[in-house]
């Protein structure tokens, strides 16, 4: 190790020690942290179902950087190139549409864990978990906006059949990987206009879902998550899975909440959501994701939002409670080094919060203090944090932030740049 790094770093202890911070036990705990890379920035969201690349959903990736990965290995690939640049050991989220079936045609209500044993294989030998999303979206009987809400019984019945596949799937990662699979529900349902009946597409929803849960599946294999949304590209107006509707649903069937960075109004933060649904909630699962006007997926950074999601975790001692997973997509900038930005931006935040005062502040605070509150806020935050990443970065044998960009560039050149 660089003795500048380890002298930087032994300098940044005696000062977070001096506000009763102990770095090394916060540095312990963000090595057990697992957060969940999301398969989708990887290709952006296009999937191996067929060629037909994301469609419809409300949802959209814009750009077009070269290199994307075309086949299950690529993508692969791709992801073990991330995890080459990230601390820790993390998970993987995968969608339906990532499945492998030796160019064969399967429907969405026909898949099977064999169609993801490929992926099984991949995450046992690298010792990671898998989560898992059923794809609402991308799909002929999805074109017109609807799915589990959808007023034929036929169409609706299909989505309700691909949603239980769907779970057996997340049942069998959960048993082959000796970890739970947190399988997410998220559909785009919506109307882009004014709407005259906002009560019946909820009502079919609940039914709908309640028939996809219908089966007990053991827990230690299998989470439910159910996500909300405000609203989507196309159904601007109405969205019969919002907020409240998952809310209800989650506390009365006893569901993981999603709760999606983009999917509330623009100033309102999931952060301080935590600690309101974990009062009734046994857990939530976060899609960690940066909206810039809109629901718009931009990459995760280092920034407020990230840090108070992350502070909220940590202040509550929910990190065995909350799920961490990212849900971005820009096609923009080079893939392998957006699931690393948006990965280590959040291993950052997650450190920051671990090393905040915060018995200190919350002395501060109950003792009315709020001058000394604020000023405690303000002195964490030129405190050498940057020497605490970066001794951990080096530790976990990954690069600096600095160091980055050159093994990226590397792996364009070798690999992403060849693909034609
Ligand atoms: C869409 C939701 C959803 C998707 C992924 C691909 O607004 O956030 O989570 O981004 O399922
Ligand atoms: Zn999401």
């Amino acid at each position: 190790m660089a003795s500048e790094i380890e002298k930087a770093f032994e300098a940044a202890t005696a000062r977070y020690a001096e506000l009763g911070v102990d770095v090394a036990s916060a540095l312990e705990k963000l090595a057990s942290v697992p957060i969940s890379m999301h398969c989708w920035q990887g290709d952006d969201v296009g999937g191996f179902e067929s060629d037909r690349g994301l469609s419809g959903g409300g949802i959209m990736a814009t750009g077009s950087y070269p290199g994307k990965a075309r086949n299950a290995d690529e993508l692969r690939q791709d992801a073990d190139q991330a995890y080459r640049l990230i601390p820790g050991r993390h998970r993987f989220n995968l969608h339906a549409i990532y499945l492998e079936s030796e160019g064969k045609r399967v429907e969405r209500d026909a898949i099977t864990p064999d169609h993801f044993s490929r992926w099984m294989d991949w995450a046992a030998e690298r010792g990671i978990g898998l989560d898992f999303n059923p794809t609402f979206f991308s799909h002929p009987l999805a074109d017109d906006g609807f799915t589990l809400t959808h007023p034929d019984d036929g169409i609706r019945r299909f989505w309700i059949r691909h949603g239980i596949a769907c779970r057996k799937i997340g049942e069998a990662f959960g048993r082959r990987l000796g970890s739970a699979c947190v399988t997410n529900v998220w559909i785009p349902d919506g109307q882009k206009d004014l709407t005259a009946d906002r009560r019946t597409p909820r009502l079919r929803l609940a039914e709908a879902l309640d028939e996809i849960f219908h089966e007990p599946i053991d827990p230690t294999y299998l989470r439910d998550a159910v996500e909300s949304k405000l609203f989507g590209i196309g159904s601007e107006t109405y969205v019969p899975g919002s907020h409240e509707f998952y809310m209800g649903y989650a506390v009365t069937r006893k569901k993981l909440l999603t709760l999606d960075a983009g999917h509330f109004h623009p100033t309102e933060s999931i952060a301080d959501k935590l600690s309101a649904v974990l009062l009734y909630l046994d857990g939530v699962l976060l899609h960690v994701s940066r909206g810039i006007r809109w629901d718009s997926d931009h990459v995760v950074i280092f920034n407020d939002e990230t840090r108070a999601v992350a502070e909220e975790i940590v202040r509550g001692d929910y990190l065995a409670r909350v799920f961490i997973g990212l849900d971005f997509f820009d096609a923009g900038i080079h893939r392998v080094a957006a699931w690393t930005i948006g990965m280590r931006a959040m291993l950052k935040a997650l450190l920051w919060a671990l090393l905040e005062p915060f018995d200190r502040l919350r002395e501060l605070e109950t003792a009315r203090d709020y001058t000394a509150r604020l000023l405690l806020f303000e002195t964490v935050k030129t405190l050498p944090f940057g020497a605490v990443w970066d001794y951990h970065c080096r530790r976990c044998d990954v690069p600096l932030d600095s160091e980055v960009i050159a093994e990226v560039r590397r792996y364009e050149e070798e690999v992403t740049s060849r693909r034609a």
